[in-house]
């Protein structure tokens, strides 16, 4: 082969490459913009609402066709736990402190109650104490009812009302928010059930020493009887003021249907040597009715204060020993 024969069949080699690479390029290029168009054709569909395809909700459409979720909604209900919906997305609650309410810090994503380092941190009303916010009626720090109320003060034992007032199950002199117990030892217990009242006769030791400082004419005595573990049978009271004195005894005979005193008919408490205190207690128709069983019988002594009461008290079952006729053991 010549060398001008060998230089054309270069020449015309080059050509077809040219001719063939030309083909390729121009059929890219139509490639690269079907790619293209059927992205935005995807994109701008799949973040509709509803256009595509007949579904009304919030899909998205790739280019096989497959359906994927996205993060957008149309209310919270449609977002992950901590989400919200803003503005057709799900968006964490917070990014940072700002986006929270005051006393709120940004953890996570989402806003939650926090600490305090002044007054300023906390909601109207409240203080900043110890780094928590309290309100004025809430000293303890608890949280408040989620209604930005305190919730109300627990219900305190009030000595002397014949109430359960804190709904511990016992009442008065036998709540030991009232007083200490001295123990009673019970020398005759007799009731007899008469329909709705009972007739009853009682002795007892309240305490062999030490009790020698309470003085009826100062203080109420309270008389107390329920079954253990039930409710209230006898919760009587004697004014001081209806007590007599001679020397170191005390006697109350109730000649006036005195109501709170529930039908006894009399009541005297003698104190002896080294504060030993001894009691009686009657009433033919004392306003109780009773079961056999283990009984808890209290007689209190209430003073100018809670702490100056004085209380004796002992749990004793109770049998029959004829028709409605019970006796301690
Ligand atoms: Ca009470
Ligand atoms: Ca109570």
């Amino acid at each position: 082969m010549t060398n001008s024969k060998r230089f054309r069949g270069l020449v015309i080699g080059g050509l077809a490459v040219l001719l063939v690479s030309g083909v390729s390029f121009a059929h890219d290029r139509d490639d690269d913009r079907w790619h293209s168009d059927r992205d935005h054709h995807g994109d701008s569909h799949g973040r509709g609402w509803g256009h595509e395809h007949g579904h009304g909700g919030w899909q998205n459409h790739d280019h096989d066709g497959d359906h994927d979720h996205d993060d957008c909604c149309r209310a919270d209900a449609d977002c992950a736990s901590g989400q919200r919906c803003d503005d057709g997305h799900c968006r964490a609650e917070c990014v940072c402190d700002a986006d929270c309410g005051r006393g709120e810090t940004c953890e996570s994503g989402q806003c939650v109650r926090s600490g305090c380092a002044t007054d300023a941190d906390c909601a109207q009303g409240e203080s900043c104490s110890n780094g928590q916010c309290i309100h004025p009626d809430d000293p303890n720090g608890s949280t408040d009812d989620g209604n930005g109320q305190p919730p109300p003060p627990a219900p305190q034992e009030i000595c002397g009302d014949c109430i359960d007032n804190d709904g511990n199950g016992l009442t008065d002199f036998e709540d030991p928010a009232c007083c200490g117990m001295q123990p009673m030892q019970i020398k005759r217990a007799r009731i007899v059930s008469r329909g709705g009242t009972s007739r009853l006769r009682l002795r007892a030791m309240l305490a062999r020493k030490g009790m020698g400082g309470v003085n009826p004419t100062t203080q109420d005595v309270f008389l107390q009887i329920r079954p253990a573990g039930g409710g209230e049978a006898l919760c009587a009271r004697v004014p001081a003021s209806s007590f007599k004195r001679s020397r170191r005894s005390f006697r109350f005979k109730n000649r006036s249907a005195l109501a709170s005193a529930k039908g006894l008919s009399q009541l005297a408490v003698k104190i002896g040597s080294q504060g030993r205190v001894r009691m009686q207690a009657r009433g033919s128709k004392v306003q109780m009715n009773v079961e056999p069983g283990p009984m808890q019988l209290t007689v209190g002594f209430q003073g100018a204060t809670p702490a100056q009461n004085v209380c004796s008290g002992t749990t004793t079952s109770f049998h029959t020993i004829q028709h409605q006729v019970l006796v301690a053991q």
